[in-house]
């Protein structure tokens, strides 16, 4: 059915349902010569040796954010889906609805979940959610990002996956993503929120759940993601900004009480980025950074030196329209590979079709960028529902090799892809 509807529409309808669906409200912006485009609809591989069959499920209205975390204390990791808004044409009923999938390791089902609707308190537009200890009572809370009314807010955990209204705080112009972590050292998880219409970003500390603004910076235009490691081996938590406009990465050190000074060199990525990931992706213990650039169906890597500067970005190609990505070393040959989210395009005879797909990029160290070309795999069986708008890897279904989770807003679903072949590590041995 929504196959059906995204083929009677024209192309300007199907773009601008692209950028709602995203969430980056980038339509004014974009013309069609912005959007990649694939000759076909099928992927190269549909699932194969490397992954089971997809198999999903009803995920809310609007499905975007996928995190992970232990929500019941039982330690097992539940996964929390987040659908943010209503979309015009595509999700009708109120906004802001979250599902639960509380895990239940002990069931022999392929995906040991149970799920049920966790309502707003109010239809905020909530463009993204973080879970973390935030009170410290060893009970996992959750922030989310009150978009449109420039706002971010605490839900505290009751301990058993009941959330309650813990109060709100203003930032800046369209808070858009958040990122936690303890930037002072003192044991308590603060926060940095992407203010992406007047290109700030929050330094948030936080003192037993209440959150101030320790610090606010000044960034490149249309800031759209940020990542945070030790980029200088100083231990101390340090901060790097993708800013949409300028295709630039700046690098932002940490004096160990929080506060953040701009390093002088910045680094140009390919067009429209619109994801950026840390990680080490070579294993040699310096910090790296990954970029996904929609506009030209790149990805940028950007290798850290354990100074705080790195390596001019190494370019290497990906599928078309590459958004969201996640990294972990699938083949356990020490270096990490990249999966990443796809939409695109496919033209046929005046009409469109917005479509996606996933790829893996498997680490190669015979190859002159030390990686592969990428393969790809069909993130849904419904080819007008296939385009990916968040994913997360993670030992899913219990047997130890690294499965793949992938948010489906056009199907209203939240796919698992169940890994057959690597066992695998989400981190450097
Ligand atoms: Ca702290
Ligand atoms: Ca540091
Ligand atoms: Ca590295
Ligand atoms: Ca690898």
């Amino acid at each position: 059915m929504i196959n059906k509807c995204f083929l009677s529409l024209n192309l300007r309808m199907v773009i601008l349902l692209l950028f709602v669906s995203s969430g980056t409200l980038s339509v004014v912006t974009c013309s069609s010569s912005d959007i990649p485009t694939e000759s076909s609809a099928v992927p190269s591989i549909v699932s194969g040796t490397v992954f089971e069959s997809v198999v999903e499920y009803d995920a809310g209205e609007n499905p975007l954010g996928i995190t992970l975390g232990d929500l019941n204390g039982d330690n097992k990791n539940d996964i929390l889906v987040t659908s943010p808004r209503k979309q015009d044409g595509i999700s009708t009923t109120a906004d802001g609805s979250m599902t639960l999938f509380l895990n239940n390791s002990s069931s022999t089902s392929s995906f040991p979940f149970s799920s049920s609707t966790i309502s707003p308190v109010t239809a905020d537009w909530r463009q993204d959610v973080i879970s973390a200890d935030f009170t410290g009572d060893n009970k996992t809370d959750l922030v989310v990002t009150q978009t449109d009314q420039d706002k971010i807010k605490l839900l505290r955990n009751d301990g058993n996956a009941n959330f309650t209204d813990n109060g709100s705080l203003t930032l800046g112009d369209v808070p858009i993503k958040l990122i936690s972590g303890d930037w002072n050292s003192d044991n308590q998880i603060d926060l940095i929120v992407v203010n992406r219409d007047n290109s700030s970003i929050s330094i948030l500390q936080n003192s037993n759940g209440v959150f101030s603004v320790s610090q606010t910076l000044s960034v490149s235009e249309h800031p759209i993601q940020v990542a945070s490691a030790d980029w200088d081996g100083d231990n101390d938590t340090d901060l790097a900004v993708l800013s949409k406009e300028s295709t630039m990465v700046q690098i932002w050190l940490n004096s160990g009480s929080g506060i953040f000074s701009a390093q002088s060199n910045t680094y140009t990525v390919g067009s429209l980025p619109i994801d950026m990931i840390s990680g080490d992706w070579n294993c040699d213990s310096n910090q790296d950074l990954a970029v996904s650039n929609f506009g030209d169906s790149t990805l940028s890597l950007i290798y850290g030196n354990g100074t705080g500067n790195f390596d001019s970005p190494l370019t290497i190609s990906t599928r078309s329209g590459p958004r969201t990505m996640v990294a972990a070393d699938f083949d356990n040959d020490s270096k990490m590979d990249f999966v990443v989210g796809h939409k695109f395009l496919v033209s046929t005879s005046g009409s469109a079709l917005i479509t996606g797909d996933f790829s893996l990029t498997l680490s190669d160290n015979g190859s002159s960028t030390g990686y592969v070309t990428p393969v790809s795999f069909a993130a849904s069986l419904d080819k007008g529902g296939a385009a990916p708008a968040d994913l997360a890897i993670s030992y899913v279904d219990n047997d130890s090799k690294l499965d793949l989770l992938i948010t489906l807003p056009f199907s209203k679903k939240i796919a698992l892809l169940s890994g057959k072949q690597y066992y695998g590590n989400l981190s450097c041995p």
